[in-house]
């Protein structure tokens, strides 16, 4: 791989089950893993010096490159987050796709809360850092819209957010990949049998970012909603900056250190996951815990509300990278994730992850699969 530019510091967060004979473990063995890395992963550094019977905090040095370009890059996406969800709405509108299911461009009051009421509470903004045009056949734009359709910018609105998103977007993926090489070398190292996490997303097409606008909380909001539910992500392993909060034009500190990301262990003990801004926090993915057969297990989180009266007025932006398989990645042993979707389990067991996605995409904008 050519040089890999890495933020100076990076912290990851990463659940993990298993043991030395390739056999779950049981459920009080389970444990986060938290990585910490000063320079890139071009090391000998793995997990596969992890006693994860034990660890709850592991740190792993690297050995080259700092990487000074991180941080610059998220200030500069983060702050477009913030002046994205400005624009008037009719400017959002045209940067809406209803036909992806508001999967690409500008969404916001289209996913439903658990609740069943449309999300207001934060606006997204969806693309794939890595490609604009993932493919021409027409069937599969038709069948896997939220993937296969074609990024929406902002060319005249908001002409920087392309390249920033991209720039950003790209980063977080490389430095995932190599995360990802980590995984396989300890799922080798466990002799389990799973496919290569590595190579999965080498050859996927359908990595989205989502950059995230959490608008301020008005008063008569101000209860016990988070910000996000709990929930899992679909995909393999999900990038996180960490947030930047503002109120009106500037950047802030968040005034509740109660509020932000929040994760479950294996044991169902909630942590609050901090990290720092130089930092980038990596979470497990269902299509990992399928696909690793249960090794990696999905990392369940939310986002609390920042609340009391200094709370007034802020307002949250993140980006997330969600590194996904393929649409045609095929997803075996879906009983696995019986527990989260049951839905999906009239499926026979397998389907490929496009239309994996799209089943949930229809759960979660309220629609019905067809
Ligand atoms: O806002 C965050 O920190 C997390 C966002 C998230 O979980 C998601 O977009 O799936
Ligand atoms: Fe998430």
């Amino acid at each position: 791989m050519a040089a890999v530019v890495v933020p100076s510091s990076m912290q990851i967060s990463i659940t993990v089950v298993g043991n030395k004979n390739g056999k779950r473990m049981s459920s009080h063995n389970r444990q986060i893993l938290k990585l910490k890395s000063r320079k890139t992963f071009k090391t000998r550094a793995s997990f596969e010096d992890v006693n994860f019977s034990t660890a709850k905090v592991v740190t792993i040095r690297y050995s080259d490159l700092a990487v000074p370009n991180y941080p610059k890059l998220r200030k500069n996406l983060l702050q477009l987050s913030h002046r994205l969800a400005a624009l008037p709405d009719d400017a959002k509108k045209n940067l809406e796709d209803p036909d992806s299911r508001y999967s690409f461009g500008w969404s916001h009051g289209k996913e439903k809360l658990e609740s069943g009421q449309p999300d207001k509470f934060k606006g997204s903004f969806y693309a794939n850092p890595i490609v604009d045009v993932p493919t021409n056949v027409e069937d599969l734009i038709q069948r896997y819209p939220s993937y296969c359709r074609e990024n929406v910018w902002p060319k005249s609105t908001l002409p920087e957010l392309e390249l920033a998103f991209k720039d950003l977007g790209k980063l977080i993926f490389n430095v995932g990949s190599l995360l990802a090489a980590h995984c396989d070398k300890y799922v080798a190292k466990q002799n389990w049998d799973a496919p290569s996490l590595k190579d999965i997303l080498g050859r996927s097409l359908c990595h989205k970012g989502r950059l995230l606008h959490y608008f301020p909380i008005v008063q008569s909001d101000n209860n016990s909603t988070p910000w996000c539910g709990w929930h899992t992500d679909h995909g393999s392993l999900t990038g996180l900056t960490s947030a930047m909060y503002m109120k009106g034009d500037s950047e802030v500190n968040c005034p509740d250190n109660t509020a932000g990301l929040y994760i479950k262990t294996r044991t169902n003990a909630v942590v609050k996951v901090s990290y720092g801004e130089n930092n980038i926090a990596y979470q497990v993915g269902e299509a990992t815990e399928i696909l690793s057969n249960g090794l990696f297990h999905a990392t369940p989180h939310c986002v609390k509300t920042a609340k009391g009266e200094k709370a007034s007025g802020i307002e949250r932006n993140t980006f997330a990278l969600f590194m996904q398989p393929n649409w045609d990645e095929p997803m075996y042993n879906l009983v696995s994730v019986a527990y989260l979707h049951k839905e999906l389990m009239k499926s026979n067991g397998s389907m490929p992850f496009g239309d994996y996605s799209e089943q949930l995409l229809n759960k979660y904008y309220g629609l019905h699969s067809p």
